[in-house]
């Protein structure tokens, strides 16, 4: 089966097309030429991972699955939480996210976090959503050149390397969005949906 990729985060294509293998053909909002950036405008993971899904569904009609992701700091009461793409402010900017994040954590010895991925799928007309989780702490100096995003501070609990100093396939094999992929994937094979 056809789907299309509801997200214009290119790092995040690269996980998913990985994730996902050959289990779909998979295409992305680029080749549907969409001019502007999906809206997302809740204030949670879920309400932005419906509201992608819902918004390319809606103006093309196809299968779709969107992600929304979030980095949720203890010491910081859960943010930067569904704010983690504009902590820094506009325009989005991962490098300014990180600065801004440690300089938040400087006085702070609770590192502990969580990385939360919602996946949402549409498919005729229905919304089911998947989320995965992964527990880990904020380095105090970013390491690390692969990856995106937060992944030169998150350090996942029980690693001592961050996501940015693990390949792809490692990072696939334990993070937040993989786990939620698992869950879709376990999805997929009980139910009739394709
Ligand atoms: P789309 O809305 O087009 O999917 P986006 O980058 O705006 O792309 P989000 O709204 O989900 O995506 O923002 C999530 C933020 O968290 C953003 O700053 C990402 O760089 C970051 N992020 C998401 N997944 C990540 C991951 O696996 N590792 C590190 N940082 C991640």
């Amino acid at each position: 089966p056809t789907i299309y990729l509801a997200t214009q985060n290119k790092h995040k294509i690269e996980e998913i097309k990985d994730l996902l293998g050959d289990l779909f053909d998979i295409h992305t909002v680029f080749e549907l030429g969409l001019s502007i950036e999906i809206p997302e405008t809740g204030h949670t993971l879920q309400e932005n991972a419906r509201q992608k899904a819902e918004y390319i569904a809606e103006h093309f009609q196809v299968t779709c699955l969107s992600d929304d992701s979030g980095l949720e700091v203890n010491a910081l009461g859960g943010r930067p939480g569904v704010y983690s793409a504009r902590y820094a402010g506009e325009p989005k900017d991962d490098a300014a996210n990180v600065d801004k994040l440690l300089f938040e954590l400087s006085d702070s010895a609770d590192r502990s976090a969580r990385f939360v991925t919602v996946l949402t799928l549409h498919h005729q007309g229905q919304y089911i959503s998947f989320e995965g989780e992964v527990l880990g702490d904020i380095v105090r100096e970013p390491r690390g050149t692969q990856g995106f995003g937060y992944d030169p501070v998150f350090q996942p609990l029980g690693n001592d390397r961050t996501f940015a100093e693990m390949s792809m396939a490692e990072k696939n094999a334990l993070a937040h969005r993989a786990r939620a992929m698992q869950k879709f994937k376990s999805f997929l094979a009980e139910s009739e949906f394709f």
